[in-house]
């Protein structure tokens, strides 16, 4: 297997992918005082990773290219729940690329305690020899759905997939907390709004004067 030439198309896909995520949230700055968009982040996923999932679905490598959807990764985060559906909208009406499947662990969260909304999409890469598509998975969640899944990722990988049950119980508990958090953080939304756009419109007088 030529990794190199395998991920390139994946590689540019995620570097055109987050420049264009990126452009939206600009977008929004200049036209709303509220971006549903927080920040963008996005990654090829590593081939150790990649091999170990083949593996554990029992994917034949000749396959990855359709069997796994999230070798090119992409997430956006925003700071309210209802920030994600609007968000999604926006990614719906697009023309660059075709949605393929979404899955929404928001409504009905995975069994960890996971939530987050799945887009998986089919990306047209131009390279020298034509256009190629490629699957890209985008990961929409809140800050607190991203804060748990992040500290839920790196016990995983330390626990390689069996985390002791006390702390299995604590993820929970901590999932409910960030479920809660998201909860508070949407019924005291306008307030939060209000003093955002002032200190945005304070920082703008401050550069000006
Ligand atoms: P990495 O390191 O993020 O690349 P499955 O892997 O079977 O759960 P599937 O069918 O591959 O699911 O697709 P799905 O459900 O969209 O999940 C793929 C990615 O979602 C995962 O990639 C994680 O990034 C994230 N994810 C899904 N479930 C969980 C979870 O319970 N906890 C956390 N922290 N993240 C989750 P990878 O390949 O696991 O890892």
């Amino acid at each position: 297997m030529n990794w190199d030439q395998f991920l390139a198309p994946y590689k540019q896909a995620v570097e055109e992918l987050k420049i264009k995520l990126k452009g939206m949230r600009s977008q929004f700055e200049l036209n709303s005082s509220h971006s549903p968009i927080e920040f963008v982040t996005g990654r090829v996923k590593p081939i150790a990773s990649i091999l170990d999932k083949a593996n554990q679905k029992a994917i034949p490598l000749d396959k990855l290219e359709t069997e796994m959807q999230d070798i090119a990764g992409l997430r956006m985060m925003c700071q309210f729940v209802d920030d994600i559906k609007r968000v999604v909208e926006h990614l719906r009406i697009r023309s660059d690329f075709e949605i393929v499947e979404e899955r929404d662990y928001i409504s009905y969260n995975k069994a960890s305690g996971y939530r987050s909304y799945h887009i998986v999409i089919s990306y047209p890469v131009q390279t020298i020899y034509g256009e190629k598509k490629i699957l890209v998975e985008i990961q929409i969640r809140t800050l607190a759905m991203n804060f748990w899944a992040t500290i839920e990722h790196s016990l995983n990988y330390k626990y390689k997939g069996q985390i002791p049950e006390d702390i299995r119980v604590r993820l929970q508990r901590a999932a409910e907390a960030a479920f809660r958090l998201d909860e508070e953080m949407s019924l005291i939304r306008g307030e939060i709004q209000d003093a955002q756009a002032f200190f945005t419109r304070k920082k703008e007088s401050q550069q000006e004067g």
